[in-house]
């Protein structure tokens, strides 16, 4: 019981430190991950992992939740104070293990068996949850989708057009690898017209909500779900905001509808990363997440890789190797995500929109900003790394080239550490 990790068990200690050594050395693009503080993590290895407490605070199934309902009340408190808009009232429920949690719950809340909903297109930048034949948003229920145009923007007569034909019960805003500002107002103007509930998924830009420097989902959305280890910066998990009259229901969709104890151990590190993400420092850190990419897009696109969009208003870029001049027609997104890995930075194969090849291979290369930002890399890093990765892509034969630059990466990794008393 008192032995710690190294000596209780060596085989796991040694993948952790492995772990924690690639962290500390590979360039991290993937746009969904981020690096937590030594707040979050101490707080996400702390004894509340031990406690059950099903129910809400002060309304709990269980004896000695008074700590635990206190973590929760905080958490609950901060994001509110973070997502909060003038003259809407909000509830908050943190309890949602993860973002697909999250939309599991929002979907029994508002939809019968074989009601319709109305997402984006996976294979145009959309989530698995939002009505893919694979997930049971798929399944359980009846999806449309809509996608973007060949200007690689979401199409909004498309989703009117959708959306008249097919007549919602909800309609789904929000992405996973979408490079550009979502319209929710113009998404509330299209759900008014065909009486349907209006959610934004925001798990990949709630930071940058929070932070300000993307427009908010509230008061034009009924429902926000999300992730809170994204842009937020926070633990593993997700989370649910709706509009006040809806969110009973939405609590008990949560427990007992779809899970069951509450894990306080990360709804207590949930509570802590939102007091991060309340100060002016947060503000300042999302700001340089798009200055990051902006910069990173800029210089990728001067080189001759295609970007969809033709660029980024976020924190995340979609390079489409089909179209990209300086890239060899057969590189796929696989063979990209190897080769840029074999030079010490991670990414991960996408699909474009108008995809040729299978989800498995696909066309493209999602990179985001927000891991590299939190390791306080900047503009001059940013296009640093859109050579790297321009020089590799443009030249996927050359070994060498990839052993150089993975030493290259290492030395600047090393410049920008992230937990520097690990390891
Ligand atoms: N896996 C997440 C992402 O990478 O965007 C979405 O769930």
């Amino acid at each position: 019981m008192q032995a710690s990790l190294q000596s209780a068990d060596p085989a796991v200690f040694a993948s952790v430190q492995a772990e924690i050594h690639r962290q500390q050395d590979d360039l991290e693009l993937i746009a969904s991950e981020n690096y937590v503080s030594k707040a979050v993590l101490e707080t996400l290895g702390s004894p509340l992992t031990n406690k059950y407490a099903e129910g809400l605070p002060n309304r709990r199934y269980y004896g000695g939740c008074e700590f635990v309902d206190e973590v929760e009340n905080i958490a609950r408190r901060r994001a509110r104070e973070l997502f909060m808009v003038e003259g809407c009232d909000i509830g908050v429920n943190v309890q949602p293990h993860a973002g697909a949690q999250a939309n599991q719950a929002v979907f029994l809340t508002l939809l019968d068996a074989g009601d319709s909903m109305l997402g984006l297109d996976l294979s145009h930048g959309g989530h698995l949850t939002h009505g893919s034949p694979v997930n049971s948003s798929g399944k359980l229920y009846t999806a449309a989708h809509y996608g973007v145009g060949a200007d690689g923007r979401i199409d909004m007569d498309q989703v009117r057009a959708q959306a008249l034909a097919t007549r919602p019960k909800l309609i789904i805003t929000g992405a996973s690898a979408y490079p550009r500002i979502i319209d929710f107002a113009a998404f509330r103007s299209i759900a008014d017209e065909v009486g349907a509930y209006l959610m934004a998924d925001i798990a990949h830009i709630a930071g940058l909500v929070a932070a300000g420097v993307h427009p908010s989902p509230f008061p034009h959305c009924d429902v926000v779900t999300t992730t809170t280890h994204k842009t937020l910066r926070g633990p593993r998990g997700g989370m649910i905001l709706a509009k006040r009259d809806l969110m009973k229901s939405m609590n008990s969709a949560v427990f007992p509808g779809t899970q069951g104890g509450p894990l306080m151990h990360c709804i207590a590190a949930k509570a802590v990363a939102f007091g991060e993400a309340l100060s002016p420092d947060f503000k300042a850190y999302c700001q340089q997440i798009l200055d990051n990419a902006a910069a990173m897009a800029d210089r990728l696109m001067s080189r001759g890789i295609a970007l969809v969009s033709d660029g980024t208003e976020n924190h995340l870029m979609l390079i489409d190797l089909s179209r990209s001049p300086a890239a060899p027609d057969d590189l796929t997104g696989k063979h990209a995500e190897a080769i840029l890995g074999e030079a010490g930075i991670t990414v991960n194969k996408n699909t474009v929109p108008g995809e040729q090849r299978s989800p498995m291979v696909t066309s493209g290369v999602r990179i985001g900003t927000p891991a590299m930002t939190t390791r306080n890399m900047g503009v001059a890093e940013s296009v640093q790394v859109a050579d790297w990765i321009a020089d590799v892509l443009t030249q996927p034969a050359d070994e060498a080239l990839r052993t150089r630059i993975k030493a290259e990466v290492q030395g600047m990794c090393r410049r920008f550490p992230i937990y520097p008393s690990m390891g």
